[in-house]
């Protein structure tokens, strides 16, 4: 294994929750009840179609023109960017610091592919973007996650094929992207939450860098 692809939100930072909070926010505006349940299929899942998706969910996808829903997308982000404002070094997902100051020792190339536009923002906050060859620009995809088209571009950033790098998720739609390119999988939660995936962790800091290369 020559290179490792990241999952931002719920992986290098504990930041899903305020995609939750403020997805909520407005699905509870619009007379729409979310749950923690029905979000995990918001998971790794674009801004745009998250919402179309709540909007499905609650059987109200034709009450709205795309202008309303452009303008209820831009509401749920600066909530969740004003959620951000706390955001601190501190919030970097247990072990992450540690296993990024680690590959850099080894040498081994580090990459994110989030579905989020706030990406760089958040690296720049949690201190961490110098460990990053690369940020895969959400703008540049034909299809989002469970796509493998971010991963495979996040291990092209790398110069690696996807079957030399191993990548990280919290969410199925990551953890289908992932291994839709034949890349190994490690998972980010429980086994039942996330099929398929290689290996599943509850953090960062039960891997080490030493390991997963000679995998
Ligand atoms: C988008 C969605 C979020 C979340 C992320 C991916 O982020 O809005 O709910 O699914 O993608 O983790 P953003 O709005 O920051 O581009
Ligand atoms: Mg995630």
């Amino acid at each position: 294994m020559k290179g490792f692809v990241f999952d931002l939100d719920g992986v290098l930072a504990d930041t899903a929750k305020y995609h939750y909070i403020a997805w909520k926010r407005l699905a509870d505006e619009i007379g729409i009840q979310i749950d923690e349940a029905f979000n995990e299929q918001l998971k790794g899942i674009s801004r745009q179609e998250s919402l179309e998706r709540i909007l499905e969910y609650g059987n109200k996808a034709a009450f709205f023109s795309k202008q309303e829903t452009a303008a209820m997308a831009e509401k749920k982000n600066q909530q969740y960017v004003e959620l951000l404002d706390e955001l601190s070094p501190e919030d970097a997902l247990p072990g992450v610091r540690e296993f990024l100051a680690s590959a850099q020792q080894y040498n081994i190339p580090c990459t994110v592919a989030s579905a989020s536009k706030s990406a760089p923002f958040i690296l720049d906050k949690l201190g961490i973007r110098e460990y990053f060859a690369g940020i895969v620009d959400p703008a540049d995809l034909t299809k989002g996650k469970p796509d493998p088209e971010i991963f495979i571009k996040a291990a092209q950033l790398m110069k690696l094929k996807p079957n030399e790098a191993i990548g990280f998720e919290d969410a199925q739609a990551g953890i289908d992207g992932i291994k839709g390119c034949g890349m190994y999988a490690i998972g980010l939660g429980t086994s039942e939450q996330l099929i398929g995936a290689d290996r599943v962790i509850r953090d960062l800091s039960e891997v080490t860098v030493e390991e997963l290369i000679c995998l």
